[in-house]
């Protein structure tokens, strides 16, 4: 029903900013231990977000202002994309993404530009995967999401892995916000997901995850994904972690922080996917009320569930 489609919409935003916010302190760092994550858990301090949140809610926006009749308009996503970076270009942006973002904001050829990064190759790293959860909202199939979220990814990433990495989460979102948290099939999720990569270092991630569910600790999952800034380690990695406790937005969030390597975004994305899963009711109160703009991110959620619910 729309509530509990709202719910799902909301826990999948929500998460995702708690995740970033949660990870953004040990970005860069590969010793992480949840010890040092439930300190930052249990103060009071302000929850902070980062580039990944901005881009992420600036994604959800664009889809939820869309007509009925389209799904997607890669200029006008662009622009906002890049208005969101100019307004705050101190939330943690790598080094590419702002070069494309001045190219939109002053006319210039960003599309060339995404293409000619890193000597033609395309930026591989992880910014398409890390905003592309609210793909996973919209009415269609995985195919449509896989499909509309490595367009969403090429704006910025024009290397097949940056693009895949976005639909490995996309198509993962759209996965968790139609199933209900007792009917999680692990083995489901991943063969979904893998029918809809077309980049063979992701195809070959996957089989990492697999071997992940069997390590309890962190670390030595981390050691089968990579937590890397690269898509085909961090979205993997993403995975991994919500896939360790899928039911538990924090837990999820904690074990991706743990795993160490890119942090803020590992812990966004398996935030995103145990949000959509199990939906806001399962965060906790007093997390939320320390989350920087909560109440923002929540009215984008709801405008893109709106939008996006089929009876
Ligand atoms: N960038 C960061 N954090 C590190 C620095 C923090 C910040 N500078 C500060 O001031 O504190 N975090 C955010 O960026 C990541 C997402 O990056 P995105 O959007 O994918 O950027 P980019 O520049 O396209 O790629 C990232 C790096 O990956 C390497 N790379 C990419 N493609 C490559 C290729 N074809 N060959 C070789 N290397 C490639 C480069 O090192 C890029 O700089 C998230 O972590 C987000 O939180
Ligand atoms: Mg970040
Ligand atoms: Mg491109
Ligand atoms: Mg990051």
């Amino acid at each position: 029903d729309p509530d509990s489609w709202r719910a799902r919409v909301r826990g999948c935003l929500l998460a995702g900013a708690l995740g970033d916010s949660l990870g953004r302190p040990f970005e860069g760092e590969w010793a992480v231990t949840e010890h040092a994550v439930a300190e930052v858990l249990s103060g009071a301090g302000a929850l902070t977000w980062t580039d990944d949140t901005s881009l992420m809610v600036a994604l959800a926006e664009h889809l939820a202002g869309l007509p009925e009749t389209t799904d997607l308009d890669d200029e006008a996503l662009a622009r906002s994309f890049a208005r969101a970076w100019h307004a705050e270009p101190h939330r943690g942006y790598g080094a590419n993404p702002p070069r494309i973002f001045a190219a939109v904001l002053t006319g210039g050829d960003w599309r060339d530009l995404a293409r000619d990064s890193f000597g033609g190759a395309g930026s591989l790293g992880n910014g398409g995967a890390m905003r592309a959860a609210p793909v996973g909202a919209l009415p269609g199939g995985p195919e449509h999401a896989a499909d509309v979220a490595r367009q969403t990814a090429a704006i910025t990433h024009a290397h097949p892995d940056g693009q895949d990495g976005a639909a490995l989460i996309a198509v993962a979102t759209w996965f968790c916000l139609r199933t209900r948290p007792d009917d999680l099939d692990p083995a489901e999720l991943l063969s979904t997901v893998a029918g809809h990569l077309r980049s063979p270092s992701l195809i070959t991630a996957l089989d990492a995850v697999v071997a992940g569910l069997a390590e309890d600790e962190p670390a030595d999952v981390a050691r089968r994904t990579g937590t890397g800034i690269a898509a085909a380690e961090a979205a993997p990695a993403a995975l991994s972690a919500f896939l360790h406790h899928p039911a538990d937005p924090v837990a999820a969030i904690t074990f991706a922080v743990a795993m160490g390597g890119d942090t803020d975004t590992v812990a966004t994305m398996s935030g995103c996917l145990s949000g959509a899963l199990v939906g806001e009711q399962r965060l906790p109160d007093g997390l939320v009320a320390r989350l920087e703009a909560a109440s923002r991110i929540r009215a984008v959620a709801d405008a893109l569930a709106e939008r996006t619910y089929r009876p």
